[in-house]
């Protein structure tokens, strides 16, 4: 029998317990998708800072640049760096350095800061450490929001057509080769556009809740996606797909905030045998 080794995933998040966000959504989506998820936690936050109150927060400071070290001496070699919420300009920085000790690894950059046209509490005076990861990355994956915010430009108003969509999405090979922009008002549909070696836009009806984490669900789904050898065509549909059937999977009566019903889900995302 021909065994073949699980890809090895260094995921540079931070852990928040309640909320169904970051590594607590991460890890196990990515380890049903057949990859080793390794967790570097940045902090630790009893819950997201999106509407659950006021979160215990304990931050990691100097563990990160440890745990590298010990990677390093240990000869472990990671075919994907997956990066997102970076509460520090420590964080960024430690999340540059594993690019830098990686250079092999697909390095994907969620950039996440902001939604709804606002930064996400405390991340207001992070933009141009993000910038400056994205430009070390091979695959950035922000909102329609951080996309704007990594432009320059104000937050498109209103609905973007195809043409618009791929335009800002072309954009940013300014700062990176490949990039997914996700949550585009398109009409009935909230889309993703996408640019790199092709371009496109894949289209999801809209519905009418909107859940923390679920940016992180896209992401890890679409990393495993793009692990498992797909393009980031089918790779972003994959994602979107899983996100929206999440969403269809959770009461609606259930509180926004604690996030969307992915578990019951995760045996869908397993790899197929043969
Ligand atoms: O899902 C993004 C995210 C991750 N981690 C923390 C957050 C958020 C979004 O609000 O607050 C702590």
């Amino acid at each position: 029998m021909h065994l073949q080794a699980p890809k090895t995933v260094l995921c540079i998040h931070d852990l928040s317990g309640l909320g169904r966000c970051s590594l607590s959504v991460i890890a196990p989506v990515l380890a049903a998708m057949g990859c080793q998820p390794v967790a570097l936690p940045t902090a630790i936050f009893s819950t997201h800072t999106g509407g659950l109150g006021q979160p215990a927060v304990q931050l990691c400071q100097g563990y990160g640049e440890a745990a590298l070290e010990h990677y390093r001496a240990l000869g472990v070699s990671f075919d994907c760096i997956y990066t997102g919420y970076l509460a520090s300009e420590e964080d960024q920085h430690l999340a540059a350095k594993a690019f830098f000790l990686w250079p092999e690894a697909l390095k994907v950059v969620d950039p996440v800061m902001a939604d709804h046209g606002r930064f996400y509490a405390g991340m207001e005076d992070k933009l141009a450490g993000m910038q400056a990861l994205c430009r070390s990355a091979d695959l950035i994956l922000p909102n329609l929001t951080e996309a704007s915010l990594l432009l320059g430009r104000p937050l498109p108003e209103g609905e973007l057509n195809n043409e618009a969509a791929l335009e800002l999405a072309g954009s940013l090979s300014s700062l990176c080769p490949q990039a997914v922009v996700t949550g585009i008002p398109m009409g009935r549909h909230l889309s993703c556009a996408g640019a790199g070696r092709s371009s496109f836009v894949v289209r999801r009806l809209k519905l009418d809740r909107s859940y923390p984490g679920t940016g992180d669900l896209f992401a890890a789904v679409l990393t495993g996606a793009l692990l498992r050898g797909n393009a980031l065509s089918a790779a972003t549909d994959a994602a979107a797909g899983f996100v929206a059937d999440s969403i269809a999977a959770t009461d609606p009566e259930a509180p926004t905030a604690l996030g969307v019903w992915f578990e019951p889900l995760l045996g869908r995302l397993a790899p197929r045998e043969g």
